[in-house]
């Protein structure tokens, strides 16, 4: 094999490389697939007392919690939650986000998007309906799903919710 025919076949594996790389970092991260069997047991939650926060950082929305238990020595189950709430989100920058954790567990209900979930953004567009829904695979045991709400730009930023609802559901033989 002669050198320039070497240099040839480096330069293709080469090319090939940089397409597959190209490929790598272009692809999104795969969406994710959760079963569960009958229902077990739904819970809950509604509220017409609105809450309101300007601190910068996750503050629990009061009485926004279900505590559940996944039967002990049995499968783990699907938990889905459902919220929706009229929101109102004004002054300041950034967004008014939302996120619903176990806190039994200290786990993110999936999609796990922490602050990068705008649930609203301040603007002059005042109350609105909306919602979010969030999926957890639980062990057995004790479990507390708790929603958060807050903003991460300034204490200029107000966030209300009102007329709320939390929907619990669990799910047998959750995967
Ligand atoms: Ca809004």
């Amino acid at each position: 094999m002669t050198k320039e025919i070497n240099t040839m076949l480096n330069l293709k594996k080469l090319a090939l490389i940089v397409a597959v790389a190209s490929v790598i970092v272009a692809m999104p991260l795969a969406a994710e697939t959760h079963t569960g069997g009958a229902v077990y047991k739904i819970t809950v939650v509604t509220q017409t007392a609105a809450s309101t926060t300007n601190v910068v950082g996750w503050k629990s929305l009061t009485g926004a919690f279900a505590n559940i238990t996944v039967p002990a020595g049995g499968p783990p189950q699907l938990v889905n939650v459902r919220f929706s709430a009229e929101s109102y989100c004004t002054g300041g920058g950034g967004w008014c986000q939302v996120k619903i954790m176990d806190d039994a567990t200290g786990m993110e209900m999936k999609p796990a998007a922490n602050t990068n979930f705008a649930f609203d953004t301040p603007s002059s567009d005042l109350y609105e309906g909306n919602a979010m829904e969030r999926t957890l695979v639980l062990d057995p045991g004790p479990h507390t799903i708790q929603v958060y709400f807050g903003s991460f730009s300034d204490a200029a930023t107000f966030f209300t919710l009102d007329d709320w609802t939390l929907a619990v559901t669990q799910y047998k033989n959750g995967i």
